[in-house]
């Protein structure tokens, strides 16, 4: 009997599961752009054209290499994947949808709900599976990416010297923090045209989205594997070389530095981790990038992302939920573009509004700080984060932004929070030097709101985090300031915050 073969906005790669499970000349492939899922945030319009885009053209792959493919376009009018199942099951026949899980606990929970049964297969375009990750969760007191990620490194043989890391060391992250330098030389991530289908998206996306945050044109993303790949060669042969060394600095005036800006393609399924890997692994036996560069590119891919991934999946649907230390203030204006004087916070917040991109020093020590240093509530911050990336779907944004970025979830991800005042993002960047603030004061209303909200985050949270040995350095400093001083930081944080409440301008 016919079966259903169910493909994701974000599972557009022709090795995935419920595919492998199907048989080409009597199953019906269904995909779907819907209501439910093109608004369950208020999506950044390039997100949304480029799923749209790369679907269409997806599907017209699957047609040609033979698939019977239902593919329903928005202004058909099916507002959820379901009832997209629904409509082609009561056309076909069909009484079983073969589906491979999705990334949201959200839309796991809505297959399985479904009046026309789903059998949900693993993912298996990812490196490590749930069991896996599970196995090696176990029993350990405290999770730590580094040696998941060793643990990685000997499963694929990535920079691997026999049963040793390449250069004798599991990571170079310590040659990776060198400040924005004057040039950058790598002009960016390749562009390319949009062809008629991405056209009529657009156009689509226009007239349906008008009021979403984020700029829709001009739009230069690829949608298919083929660009997907382009782009990844691109960065290898222009970018690679320097991306270690720059990874955690920042320009006003260059928004991608050296970084691959492929996350979009890889999440989409456009990109196989592997490839984007091996090309890296490639260029460094070829000696065209150095250790540093390939080692920290890998380690994001094979350690963080599945990391990740791991921990959004063991944790359970109410992560996204978590909030220890007990903040709720709302997401100001200004991160839907509203004016502000922080030209660190605004540069961010331009790219993300134009791009629907900014890397990852932006999102967690600007954003992502300026949030926690500020008492956001971290479902809001996690809300905002999904929205407005191109490259996010729960499965890796909560971890990134719930753990890493917000500490809600109380030490999972990270063993401290990620906070810092000013002077890290005057180290890291060039904003500080026409930035409105004076990064150098830390009370006044002229000073950096970062300094002032730092010490105030630290006073706030002492109780927990007062004896976290990496924390009690910065503990011992604010002791040793003097009472007025302490009072005038702390005075400082409240009137910056009481202003920013009130949705003043700040
Ligand atoms: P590069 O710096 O070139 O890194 C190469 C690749 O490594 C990326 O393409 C990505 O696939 C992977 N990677 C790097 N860091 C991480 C990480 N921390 N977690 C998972 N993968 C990583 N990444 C997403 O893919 N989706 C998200 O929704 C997302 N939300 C984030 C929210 C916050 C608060 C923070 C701090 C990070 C978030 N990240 C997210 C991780 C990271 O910022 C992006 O993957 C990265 O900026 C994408 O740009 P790039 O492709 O140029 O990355
Ligand atoms: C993000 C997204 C959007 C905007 N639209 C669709 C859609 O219309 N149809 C679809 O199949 N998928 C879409 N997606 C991706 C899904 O939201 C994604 O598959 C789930 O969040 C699980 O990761």
């Amino acid at each position: 009997m016919v079966k259903l073969v169910l493909v994701l906005g974000d599972q557009l790669s022709p090795e995935l599961s419920a595919l492998r499970e199907a048989d080409k000349t009597r199953d019906v492939v269904v995909m779907a752009e819907v209501m439910e899922e093109a608004s369950y945030v208020p999506h950044h319009p390039k997100k949304i054209a480029f799923l749209f885009a790369a679907m269409r053209k997806f599907a017209a792959e699957l047609r040609a290499d033979g698939w019977d493919v239902r593919y329903f376009t928005l202004d058909e009018g099916h507002t959820s994947i379901v009832s997209a199942l629904l409509a082609v099951a009561g056309d076909t026949g069909a009484a079983e949808v073969l589906a491979t899980e999705p990334g949201e606990w959200r839309v796991i929970s809505a297959l399985e709900d479904s009046p026309v049964p789903v059998h949900q297969f693993p993912d298996d375009r990812f490196l490590c599976s749930h069991t896996e990750f599970d196995a090696w969760a176990e029993g350990r007191k405290q999770l730590r990416m580094e040696y998941f990620y060793r643990d990685m490194r000997r499963k694929t043989g990535l920079l691997m010297d026999g049963d040793q890391p390449e250069g004798g060391k599991w990571n170079y992250d310590h040659d990776n923090r060198k400040p924005a330098p004057d040039e950058v030389t790598h002009e960016g991530p390749l562009q390319f045209q949009a062809d008629e289908t991405t056209g009529e998206v657009l156009d689509l996306v226009e007239a349906r989205f008008a009021d979403n945050f984020g700029t829709l044109r001009p739009f230069s993303f690829a949608t298919d594997r083929a660009g997907a790949r382009a782009a990844l060669t691109h960065f290898i042969d222009q970018a690679l070389p320097k991306y270690g060394d720059f990874q955690d600095a920042m320009l006003t005036d260059n928004r991608f530095l050296y970084h691959s800006v492929i996350s979009m393609y890889i999440n989409a399924g456009l990109l196989p981790w592997r490839e984007a890997c091996d090309a890296a692994e490639a260029a460094y036996r070829a000696g065209h990038a150095p250790l540093n560069a390939v080692e920290g590119f890998i380690r994001q891919i094979i350690g963080w992302r599945e990391y990740m991934r791991g921990i959004y999946f063991r944790e359970g649907p109410d992560y996204m939920h978590r909030n220890v230390l007990g903040h709720t203030r709302k997401l100001p204006a200004l991160y839907w573009g509203a004016d502000t004087r922080m030209k660190c916070m605004s540069t961010a917040v331009a790219a993300t509004r134009d791009e629907a991109y900014a890397h990852h020093i932006q999102r967690l020590m600007v954003t992502g700080n300026f949030a926690l240093l500020a008492g956001i509530d971290p479902f809001e911050v996690h809300e905002w984060y999904l929205a407005v990336y191109a490259d996010a779907y729960e499965w890796v944004e909560a971890p990134n932004v719930i753990g890493m970025s917000q500490f809600a979830d109380g030490g999972i991800v990270g063993s401290k929070p990620y906070v810092s005042g000013g002077n890290y993002i005057n180290k890291m960047s060039d904003h500080c030097k026409t930035c409105a603030y004076k990064v150098k004061e830390k009370a006044g209303d002229d000073a950096c709101p970062f300094n002032a909200l730092y010490w105030a985050f630290l006073n706030r949270h002492r109780e927990r985090f007062a004896k976290n040995p990496r924390m009690a350095q910065m503990y011992r400093t604010w002791d040793r300031m003097d009472d007025t001083h302490c009072a005038e930081v702390l005075e400082r944080a409240d009137r910056f915050l009481a202003k920013m409440e009130q949705g003043e301008s700040v």
